[in-house]
């Protein structure tokens, strides 16, 4: 099994007590997004992009489906490399396409989260025997420069991923991508759109509960992994459309004055009833917005998809 390691366990126990630190004891009170992903929370992402609300995931889907052969036709890419692959469930059609068109040899997918990586790894290259696959586990935000050389690399940046990081966080995102790409490479990503907030804010307060279950999971994590004794009952989902920073919030609100200790940090935390805690922000995108951000990272965008009700896009941008 191929795969390189630029983040263990110890690693990622240590960016956890950090964040929880530095984020329970702000004002306001925040949790990074990357820490409602272990086993269950992986699982219950899987059934949130399945709903019937949440449109992203097979409106982009859609979109790889109708235009992979031509992102394989334009770019002719030798490489594919896939920043956050997760389950690299949308991958395999630009791998189909990249392989129809016989320019691919090497497939480098990127994660965090090494168990997942491990068996995408696996199963891709049972799928994929003539390919090279190579894993990188590591933070997109920092091990970019671990990626293997290759000429005419494609990165695949997608699900709107993006829209975790808020507008200097995907500046400096986008310029080290720049950075470590050689003129003429591509970035394909993938950005949800500005729409109307009645279809925004369903997609991440559904009605059956399941992303208030993602959202309630970062606190079952921290209970978990740092000894912390969060009431998950006693925190209530709450997603938000802010029309100002054109994002999708999410928060847990405290329905009750209680005092949480997180017995590893040796820390009290208090929160009063209705106190916010922010855990995720889902910024939405508008072309101009997103052609101008690339080209203030040094990407040129070449080519623009979307669906007919113009809720996700995709773009095609060469360094
Ligand atoms: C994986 C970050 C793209 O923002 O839509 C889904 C995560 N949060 N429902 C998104 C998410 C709540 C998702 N991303």
């Amino acid at each position: 099994m191929l795969l390189d390691r630029h983040l263990d366990d110890d690693d990622l126990a240590r960016e956890l007590r950090a964040d929880v630190r530095a984020g329970l004891t702000a004002d306001p009170r925040w949790m990074p997004p990357k820490w409602f992903y272990d086993a269950r929370g992986s699982e219950l992402f899987e059934d949130i992009t399945r709903l019937p609300e949440y449109y992203p995931t097979r409106t982009e889907r859609a979109l790889l489906e109708t235009h992979a052969a031509a992102i394989a036709r334009i770019t002719e890419a030798k490489t594919l490399v896939e920043l956050g692959s997760g389950s690299s469930e949308k991958t395999r059609l630009l791998l189909d396409a990249l392989v129809a068109r016989g320019t691919l040899g090497a497939f480098v997918p990127l994660d965090v989260s090494g168990s997942a990586l491990a068996a995408a790894v696996e199963s891709l290259t049972a799928a994929y025997p003539g390919l090279g696959i190579r894993g990188v586990v590591g933070d997109m935000t920092r091990h970019l420069r671990h990626l293997p050389e290759g000429d005419n690399r494609l990165v695949a940046f997608l699900g709107s991923t993006i829209g975790n990081l808020v507008p200097a966080e995907r500046a400096t995102f986008l310029s080290s991508l720049r950075s470590v790409l050689h003129e003429g490479e591509w970035l394909l990503l993938g950005a949800d759109l500005v729409k109307d907030p009645a279809v925004l804010v369903p997609a991440y307060d559904d009605a059956a509960g399941v992303t208030a279950e993602f959202n309630r999971n970062v606190l079952h994590v921290i209970n978990r992994e740092l000894a912390a004794d969060f009431d998950v009952a006693a925190f209530e989902h709450v997603a938000v459309w802010e029309p100002r920073h054109e994002w999708i919030e999410m928060r847990l609100r405290s329905s009750r004055d209680q005092v949480v200790h997180i017995g590893d940090l040796e820390l009290d935390v208090p929160f009063a009833a209705g106190e916010e805690m922010r855990t995720e922000i889902s910024a939405k995108f508008r072309r101009d917005g997103l052609t101008a951000e690339l080209a203030a990272a040094g990407f040129t965008a070449r080519h623009w998809w979307t669906d007919p009700n113009d809720w996700f896009g995709i773009t095609l941008a060469q360094a």
